[in-house]
């Protein structure tokens, strides 16, 4: 790292940060029904993707936070939202005045980062925490110091942005709210571009500036960390000390300068932004109450200021055309004042270069023949694809490749593939955490690629970006879902309206993901009228938004009497692909049991066993009988695949699961100690048996698909 001057560094910002405040009001893509989620200032409404390719400040590191049971912060004593919480970040001015709170003060948590792995005392906490960061921003070029509000040189808008924050969370910038996020596993952004302050006087500000050196050929905007150190590299630091996380961008980006500012200690002077996280699980959520797996709260993952010109490249839809193997369409969506644009999309490796004007929305939607290699497991394709319209530049790296059913098989890139999958959760490898870095999902997806996977099933949630992303780089195919988990409260028309808006954001954020070609509406979600609707809601929704992509549930099995399981959901028509959870020899009878079923269907789809297994203790040896042993997993595994391989209908399959997972339904001392051992890896990332027998399984597949 090379370290750059000062007034290098200050030039660099002002260029970025000076213009001055209008308000733009965001615009909507089409054919997205956002009407239906009211007044109240929902995030997903101009949701911005591709944060990695896009100039951004991290605000990842060391935050104050204020543990508040009681929600103190927010309510009075008569159970009122009170007008002075602690987003007021207030202090008391002399000796007498009472102020019960100060966040300068008090501890502090990694972000991105669970709370509950972060301290003990948090283990098993469900409810509030506040969390602070502040920040600095430079003055005006002018050196025009006073006024309050934030201005800077034309045509750029701040956003801040949540990788996501488990489960509800409400978001403050210098004491005023700037909107709410209900759901835990996507992406929200609020825009702050009239609410940040303008800086402090230059002393006082200094940044002492670390840079990587390189120049930005996209705009002049630096991506910035700060910490208060200065000194610029991620380390654990002590408490109150924010580090520099690095937010995995990809090499395509590298070419944006890093630069870390200190921050810390100056109390109000700075811009501070305020989180109200509260995980405490509701009847009424998404998920509900009952899950199997741990509620990590906080702000698990990465949080960035995002600089965009004015008028901005929010979002955009670019794959091949349903059912074609040359045709890309898609559509781009501009949000700002200047909607009226000439935009081109440009493939350079493919020779592409097209041209298009936007309407009077921002909008315009396209399609155009490209000659192209196409994206798979063996091949997995991607181009830099460039976007540009007058005001704005952004690159993406997308494959290309084609999803759909013929019968009961599925066909990529119009030949049937057998899908070699794995379900995983998002827990860190070897750590009692939640996953959220790009190292975690090379970990992860590694070990799918090592066991002959060429598919995973993301449960069951939307996972952190950096999965879909190494995905589409490891040629992995993905089935992402949202968590409409057993009991939903299915006729609560705000549990609908919730389940939406996470179905919305995990689509509007991965849509342009090769890799992914499954969203699942739904986990073993119990038979009824209400259900269905639900589901069909949900399904409708998911098909606007995205017409290529194949849409599933994971449901269960019933009976045609003894040994004889039928797939007969009545939900099961409005899905293209019908995934099946069954855990025989485990919940059902012993391995052996396996031997004896013999499997219908009603529907004439593909069918994916979308989970099925036993839990072992990685290292604990006994004979196939023992619950708990390698063996006995290993023994499940193999009877299970025996039966598998005789249903005719079967387009793949997704075990359960790949790592154990942490699980407050598992309490059995010794060999659970809160942890779901269905894993085919341990805690600690060692193989259990059962890898090895799913691993010859697939390479036997793969063998036969030559
Ligand atoms: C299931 C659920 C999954 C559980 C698993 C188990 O059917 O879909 O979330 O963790 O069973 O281990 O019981």
């Amino acid at each position: 790292m090379k370290v750059v001057k000062l007034s290098f560094v200050l030039i660099l910002f002002f260029a970025i940060n000076a213009y001055p405040l209008s308000t733009v009001p965001g615009t909507l893509p089409k054919g997205t029904p956002y009407g239906a989620y009211g007044g109240r200032p929902m995030a997903e409404r101009n949701l911005i993707i591709n944060v990695d390719h896009r100039p951004t400040v991290s605000l990842n590191g060391k935050w104050r936070v204020i543990i508040d049971p009681y929600e103190n912060g927010y309510y009075d004593y008569r159970y009122l939202p009170s007008k002075n919480g602690y987003f007021k970040n207030a202090k008391a001015r002399n000796k007498t005045e009472l102020v019960e709170y100060d966040f300068d003060k008090s501890g502090v948590l990694n972000v991105p980062g669970d709370w509950n792995s972060q301290q003990d005392k948090l283990f098993f906490y469900e409810g509030t925490i506040w969390y602070k960061k502040s920040f600095p921003l430079p003055r005006l070029a002018s050196g025009d110091a006073g006024a309050s509000d934030y201005q800077g040189k034309p045509n750029t808008r701040v956003f801040v942005y949540f990788g996501a924050a488990n489960y509800h969370s409400i978001v403050y910038l210098n004491g005023q709210k700037l909107g709410e996020h209900t759901g835990g596993f996507t992406p929200f952004n609020f825009e702050i571009t009239r609410h940040v302050r303008e800086p402090r006087p230059s002393q006082e500000g200094s940044p002492s500036a670390v840079s990587s050196g390189r120049t930005n050929r996209v705009s002049s905007i630096p991506t910035v960390h700060f910490d208060n150190e200065g000194r610029g590299e991620p380390r654990p630091s002590q408490e109150g000390s924010p580090s520099a996380v690095s937010s995995g961008r990809t090499n395509r980006v590298s070419s944006i300068p890093t630069v870390h500012f200190d921050n810390e200690g100056r109390g109000e002077k700075d811009n501070f932004l305020i989180v109200k996280v509260d995980n405490k699980r509701l009847r009424e959520g998404v998920p509900t109450l009952n899950t199997d797996w741990w509620n990590y709260g906080g702000l698990t993952r990465r949080v960035e200021l995002i600089e965009v010109p004015e008028t901005f490249i929010r979002d955009y839809f670019i794959q091949l055309k349903k059912g074609s193997l040359k045709t890309i369409a898609g559509w781009i969506q501009l949000d700002g004042k200047q909607t009226s644009q000439t935009i081109t999309v440009e493939i350079p490796e493919a020779n592409v270069k097209q041209t298009f004007n936007t309407n009077d929305d921002g909008y315009v939607e396209f399609e155009f023949d490209a000659e192209l290699q196409l994206w798979s497991p063996e091949n997995p394709k991607l181009y830099d694809v460039i976007i540009k319209s007058q005001t704005d530049s952004l690159t993406d790296s997308i494959g290309f490749r084609s999803v759909k059913t013929e019968g009961t098989k599925i066909l990529l890139n119009g030949k049937p593939i057998f899908l070699r999958g794995i379900c995983i959760h998002e827990q860190a490898p070897k750590s009692k955490a939640r996953a959220y870095s790009k190292e975690h999902a090379e970990t992860l997806l590694g070990w799918a690629k090592e066991m002959n996977c060429n598919f995973v099933r993301l449960a069951h949630y939307p996972h952190n970006e950096y999965m879909p992303r190494t995905a589409d780089r490891l040629g992995m195919l993905v089935w992402s879902e949202i968590p409409v988990y057993w009991t939903i409260l299915w006729e609560n028309e705000s549990t609908l309206k919730n389940a939406l808006s996470q179905l919305t954001e995990m689509i509007t954020r991965d849509k342009n993901r090769a890799s992914v070609i499954l969203w699942s509406v739904a986990n073993e979600t119990p038979v009824g009228d209400a259900r269905n609707e639900f589901l069909k809601t949900l399904v409708e929704r998911a098909k606007s938004l995205d017409p290529t992509r194949l849409i599933t549930a994971a449901m269960e099995k019933s009976s045609e009497g003894r040994n004889k399981p039928v797939i007969n959901d009545p939900f099961g028509q409005y899905v293209d692909v019908l995934g099946c959870n069954e855990y025989i020899g485990w919940y059902e009878g012993l391995p052996d049991r396996c031997d004896l079923y013999t499997w219908k269907t009603i529907y004439n789809k593909p069918v994916i066993i979308s989970e099925f297994g036993g839990g072992a203790l990685g290292g604990f040896h006994a004979d196939k009988d023992t619950r708990w042993s390698e063996e006995y997993q290993e023994y499940l595994y193999e009877k299970q695949i025996k039966m598998l391989e005789k249903i005719p209908f079967l387009a793949g399959t997704s075990p359960w699961i790949l790592t154990d997972f942490m699980s407050p339904r598992r309490p059995l001392p010794r060999i659970q100690d809160y942890w779901n051992r269905k894993g085919l890896i341990s805690d600690k990332g060692k193989k259990k048996k059962a890898f090895y027998v799913m691993q010859r399984f697939y390479e036997k597949h793969k063998q036969n698909e030559q």
